[in-house]
């Protein structure tokens, strides 16, 4: 054989058994594509297929029109896709302890050596046979916005629109609450179905939802969590390079959680310029509005999920 036919057909081969070896993963995100809290997630996916070229690809489904956001959790459990940016929130129905993710505000460098990760991991790998890959936006808090002027915090009388995040204090204050997806916000509001909803500090551009909010309720509570799953199955049957490339993106997308205090900042002028009003009740009702989200909250996580309840209460250390 001429070498150069030799080593044509030897560089032909290797790079048969190379793209043998590389895994491509479907992804969903519980979010519109290319809003706020999936941007990250795109980030973090762009970045895979950068350093993982030829070991490990993810292709990028999309949002909610791909998989409806509370079926997110039970798509990764079952396996119809591989990968997901998702919170807690929109899956307590197979994992209660989920509610209790919003209650943990430590940074994830803490949460992996403290074995917060470990714990959360496990509960990921026994109630929704998946890995807890990364979890982002812990310092990235929760408010109610409303549609009218309110002179007291109480809800009596007003129809919010809730995830399990916000059910238990907006119950609390008297409100009566109304369970949709992100992508239903904007109608309820604009309908009149609802005169308020809880959402984090970032985000309420990327739908419009500043058009029908007049007002963002001080302070801030909880911390958001939105998660990337991989189903179990897959994750074990990945090698050990395959993997080394998702743990390490995993660590870099954890860092972005420095940009937030930033984008937190240029938000609340962007509220303000874009004409929402504050509602401040001042330090002493609001440092009762947030023991008593806490206490609502925690109350909540422990009465559905007595044995790891209060475990994860202690990890969280509030
Ligand atoms: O309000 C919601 O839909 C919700 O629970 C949530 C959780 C994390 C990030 C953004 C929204």
């Amino acid at each position: 054989m001429r070498p150069t036919l030799f080593a044509a057909l030897a560089a032909a081969l290797l790079a048969t058994s190379a793209a043998a070896q590389e895994v491509t993963l479907r992804a969903v995100s519980s979010f519109a594509e290319k809003t706020l809290f999936s941007r990250n997630f795109e980030r973090f996916i762009d970045r895979v297929n950068e350093t993982g070229k030829g070991v490990v690809k993810i292709n990028y489904i999309g949002g909610p029109r791909a998989v409806p956001p509370f079926e997110v959790g039970n798509a990764v459990r079952t396996k119809v896709v591989d990968m997901a940016n998702v919170t807690g929130a929109f899956y307590t129905n197979l994992m209660p302890e989920a509610d209790g993710f919003k209650l943990i505000s430590k940074p994830m460098s803490a949460q992996r050596n403290d074995g917060t990760w470990a714990f959360i991991n496990q509960l990921h790998n026994q109630k929704l046979n998946a890995q807890y890959l990364a979890r982002q936006y812990h310092n990235v808090p929760f408010h109610i916005y409303l549609t009218k002027k309110i002179d007291k915090l109480n809800f009596s009388g007003l129809k919010i629109r809730v995830t399990p995040v916000y059910r238990d204090i907006v119950q609390a204050l008297g409100g009566t609450t109304v369970t949709t997806p992100p992508g239903e916000v904007y109608t309820a509001l604009e309908r009149g179905v609802v005169e308020g909803y809880g959402w984090p500090i970032l985000g309420i551009f990327d739908l419009g939802w500043e058009k029908v909010t007049k007002f963002r309720i001080d302070p801030a509570f909880y911390s958001v969590e939105v998660n990337v799953l991989v189903n179990l199955d897959v994750w074990k049957g990945l090698n050990d390079r395959q993997r080394k490339v998702l743990n390490d993106a995993a660590l870099w997308l954890e860092a972005l959680d420095g940009e937030n205090v930033a984008l937190i900042k240029a938000e609340r002028e962007r509220q303000a310029k874009a004409g929402i009003g504050t509602i401040d009740f001042g330090p002493a009702e609001s440092a009762k509005f947030l023991k008593q989200a806490n206490d609502v909250a925690w109350a909540s996580v422990i009465t559905r999920a007595p044995e790891n309840g209060p475990k994860l209460r202690q990890l969280a250390g509030n």
